[in-house]
This record gives structure tokens, sequence and C-alpha cells, in this order.
């Protein structure tokens, strides 16, 4: 199914990731993002990040007590058992979500668990930044079948500096070896050259997913965007791969209609495909 049709009913597709209040990443933008792309979407708070103006845009990051993220899956998950096999885990932000996150995807079985592995926040204290990739690492990525690491979070999952597309796509591989996850590692604008290049690598197909970059800042949301369209591609049934080609699409639109604001970066707006 194209990502214009409407299923009759739509699948069911969890979003745990926290809330970005000016609406660019976040929750906020997957769940734009499953609607447009015509799949259910439903979310599990795991913060709250507000962007301080008068600290240089640094997040203010308040996490959601895990007792309340617990419950929030326990009702979801409860509602939807038998019809929710599709996930993808945004933000967590600390060990202590982390575990909560990982007790209750055990819970049951997935088809899709895909890991934007969110792991360094503006503003956050490194110490505890290590803490929650190390929990990350541990204890989530097992678990994703689908992971959707940035420039810097592939450098830091695969252990290797990452300077070409080359690199990139060793990253990748590593990436897989570890994690056993289909890779799609974002060159994005942190690579030279005129394309921002991503590379998909699910253990036997390496392909480049390439389009001309829109200036050379990055844009919020972005990744957010990105890691919820192949969420909701895959809950539509498509290949993995295709979900990435078309994620991959959707996200070029959007950054090319990107809302401007007061902030240093604009947004995304998933609206962009209609635009187009
Ligand atoms: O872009 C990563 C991201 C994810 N989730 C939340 C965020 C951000 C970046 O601002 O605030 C909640």
């Amino acid at each position: 199914m194209s990502s214009t049709e409407y299923a009759a009913a739509p699948a069911i597709t969890l979003t745990i990731a926290g809330s970005e209040a000016t609406g660019g990443a976040g929750a906020q933008a997957d769940l734009k993002t499953f609607q447009e792309l015509g799949v259910y979407g439903v979310i599990a708070l795991t913060c709250i990040v507000s962007f301080n103006p008068a600290d240089n845009w640094n997040h203010r990051f308040m996490p959601v007590e895990p007792q309340v993220i617990a419950d929030q899956l326990e009702a979801i998950q409860t509602c939807y058992a038998g019809s929710l096999d599709t996930v993808k885990i945004g933000m967590l932000g600390s060990p202590a979500t982390i575990s909560t996150v990982a007790t209750a995807l055990g819970n049951q079985s997935w088809k899709n668990v895909v890991l934007d592995p969110v792991l360094i926040c503006k503003g956050q204290e490194p110490g505890h930044a290590l803490d929650t990739d190390l929990a990350l690492k541990a204890q989530i990525l097992p678990l994703a079948t689908f992971v959707t690491p940035n420039h810097f979070e592939a450098e830091s999952l695969s252990g290797i500096s990452i300077n070409s597309v080359e690199d990139l796509t060793e990253a990748a591989r590593i990436i897989h070896e570890i994690s056993g996850a289909t890779v799609l590692a974002k060159g994005g604008v942190r690579l030279a050259g005129e394309n921002a290049v991503d590379v998909f690598y699910d253990g036997t197909t390496t392909e480049l997913l390439s389009a001309p970059k829109v200036g050379e800042v990055a844009v919020s949301g972005a990744g957010c965007s990105l890691a919820a369209a192949i969420t909701a591609e895959l809950a539509k049934g498509a290949t993995p791969l295709e979900a990435a080609r078309t994620a991959k699409a959707f996200v070029t639109a959007g950054i090319k209609n990107r809302v401007a604001s007061n902030a240093p970066f604009d947004a995304l707006w998933q609206g962009g495909n209609r635009a187009a």
C-alpha cells in the first residue's frame, strides 16, 4: 500500500517518546507523521523537554515518573492487545525510564521495534547521559528490529569515527552485527558533499539513500520524523527497504517545506508532501 492510501482499519502504532514543547521533535513529530501516513498513533510519554531561550536554547529536561510510564504502557498494551505489534522508541532520557520501558516491551511480542537511539539531549549532565547511553545499549538495542542512528549516535554505537559515506557504511555493518537489527545510519548534513546520504543495511542489502541537501543546517524533527515514517510504513506492511525509501522522501519534503521559528533551527513540516 502506498503512503497516500488509507486502510479502513488503521494499523495501531505506538511511540514511546518525549514531548518537545515547540512541536518540532519528539512525540509531537511522531504523532503528526503517523497521522500523515495513515496509521493510528498512540503515545506513552517519557519526559517533557522545554528549550530554554535564555540559555542558548538548551534543553530543560523533566522525566515522567517511571510508574506513570508503566501505567501508560499498561493502558495501551491492554487496550490494543492482539492488534498492537509495532512500536517506535524515541527519547527515553534516563536509566530508570529505560528499565521501565524494557520491562513493558518484554510483556508482549512485537513485529517491528524501531529504535531512534537518542543518546544526547543538549543541556543534560554528561555523566547522566553516559549512564543513559550504556543502559540503552544494554537493554533496548537488543530488542530493536530497526535502528536509525544519526552521525553522532552511529559513531557512539559502532565505536568508529565517521568522516565519509564509506565510514558510515562500515558503522551500519557494525551496528547490525551488534544488534541484529536493520540499520539506517544517517549522514544528514554532517558529511561533506551536495547530498544528504543515509546508509541502509539489513545484513545482506546495502543501499545508499541520497537526496540533495536542503541547506547546511540541521532541521529539528528530521530524525524523529524519519524513524516515525519508517515505523508507520512497517506497520502498514512495507518491507524495511521500502519503508526506508518512503521515509527518506517524506523527510526530504518536510525539510523543503520547513517551519521557521525564533529558535536557531527550523522545524520539519510533516505535511511537506502535500505541498509537493
Ligand atoms: O531530536 C531528538 C529529540 C527527541 N525527543 C525529544 C527531543 C529531541 C530533541 O530536541 O526534545 C523529546
